[in-house]
């Protein structure tokens, strides 16, 4: 069939006369052997797409991968009855022959009575699933069976920041030295939404001690702007130099109008792993996903879009680490996905992409019993693959 001849396929160019006059030119047959370069002719607007992506198949494309999940050994949940969780896992790193993972670890006496009901908190009852909780370690020999090793960050005494909670860590290696970021919060989350910034604290070795290194490292942004609510999942990676921190913050998070609910990404760059932070003037340089996953591509950065946002489950590369492209669309993605990336820290000229890492599960038990589990992902997004496993 001519499909540039048919009316209904070409391209719409606005008024009546415009349409007929480009239907009429559009009269060369697409062909069956596929073009390597785009073809000069009239053509619909998905062929015309056809071109932008790197192949034909997305199995083809670098930036494409499917995912397999694997249940971890070594991690206690009290039986599933919703008073112990896991969740948000820090990037693993290799340290001396073991891995080791920081993650929010919440045991409570009580189940979360949930955001809406934050007003009810106590000191014994978390209103979210990572209300009252600590930052916990531990270590792995193959990213399967893990040892929890015990608190790496407590909550501190109030009024100190993160007197309330402490979650949702990521790891940073500068100069052999180990810096965890982390959300710290001064109020049930749900109160005011999920108000929280980012505190610091850093050590000689992962097995700590960890001293507090500072507040509210990558500030909220001021009233009215798209980050004044919140700074969280920080995500560091060391590119061009520097660190790159790339973080999210929502916009109006429980306000309960789910049409102005959205996500967004930023990154400020820093010169040391104290600050400041330099939040970059083209932030936010991402309007979907959930959970920050940025990891060094080739010359460029390529990130995980999960959860939220019309560009969710897709992965994009941005050149500049800055202004993101899709790559690819992918199904069943890790959510809060924290691969192990033997490059985040290197400061390298050329990433070579992940192959696993760690993610949460949340919804785990009954409806009146939620809690978060840890699990592993495997992908293929690695150049150093000769033999992709799903292809
Ligand atoms: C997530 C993260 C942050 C939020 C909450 C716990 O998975 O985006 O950490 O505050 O949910």
């Amino acid at each position: 069939m001519n499909i540039f001849s048919c009316s209904e396929t070409t391209t719409n160019t606005g008024s009546e006369n415009e349409n007929q006059t480009e239907i009429a030119k559009a009269t060369t047959v697409f062909p069956h052997k596929l073009p390597e370069e785009k073809p000069d002719f009239p053509m619909s607007a998905a062929t015309e797409r056809m071109f932008s992506y790197p192949a034909p198949r997305a199995q083809d494309n670098d930036l494409y991968t499917l995912f397999k999940y694997t249940r971890l050994k070594g991690f206690d949940y009290n039986n599933g009855d919703g008073t112990i969780t896991r969740r948000d896992p820090s990037r693993p790193i290799y340290v001396d022959g073991k891995y080791y993972i920081w993650y929010t670890k919440r045991d409570t006496k009580f189940v979360p009575i949930g955001a809406k009901r934050a007003k009810e908190a106590t000191d014994e009852i978390p209103s979210t699933d990572w209300d009252l909780s600590d930052i916990w370690y531990a270590t792995s020999a193959d990213g399967i069976t893990w040892e929890e090793q015990g608190v790496a960050v407590s909550r501190p005494a109030k009024p100190n920041q993160g007197w309330r909670s402490v979650a949702t860590p990521d790891i940073l290696v500068w100069e052999g030295k180990y810096y965890l970021y982390y959300q710290a919060f001064n109020e049930p989350s749900g109160l005011r939404g999920d108000w929280c910034p980012i505190s610091m604290s850093y050590a000689d070795s992962p097995n700590g001690p960890w001293k507090a290194g500072g507040n509210e490292m990558i500030p909220l942004g001021k009233k009215g702007e798209w980050d004044q609510d919140q700074t969280q999942d920080p995500h560091p990676i060391v590119y061009k130099g520097k660190i790159y921190m790339y973080y999210k913050a929502a916009y109006n998070k429980w306000v309960d109008k789910w049409n102005t609910y959205a996500v967004g990404h930023g990154v400020a760059i820093a010169d040391s792993p104290f600050g400041p932070f330099k939040k970059h003037p083209l932030n936010p340089v991402m309007q979907s996903g959930h959970e920050t996953t940025y990891f060094p591509y080739k010359e460029g950065v390529a990130t995980l879009v999960l959860k939220d946002g019309n560009e969710r489950e897709t992965i994009q590369y941005a050149k500049d680490g800055v202004n993101f492209e899709v790559a690819s669309s992918v199904s069943l993605p890790p959510i809060a996905a924290a691969p192990f990336v033997p490059d985040a820290f290197t400061n390298t000229k050329y990433g070579k992409g992940i192959t696993w890492g760690m993610c949460h599960f949340t919804n785990a038990g009954t409806p009146k019993q939620r809690y978060s589990i840890l699990a592993r992902f495997d992908c293929d997004l690695s150049l150093d693959y000769d033999e992709p496993f799903f292809k």
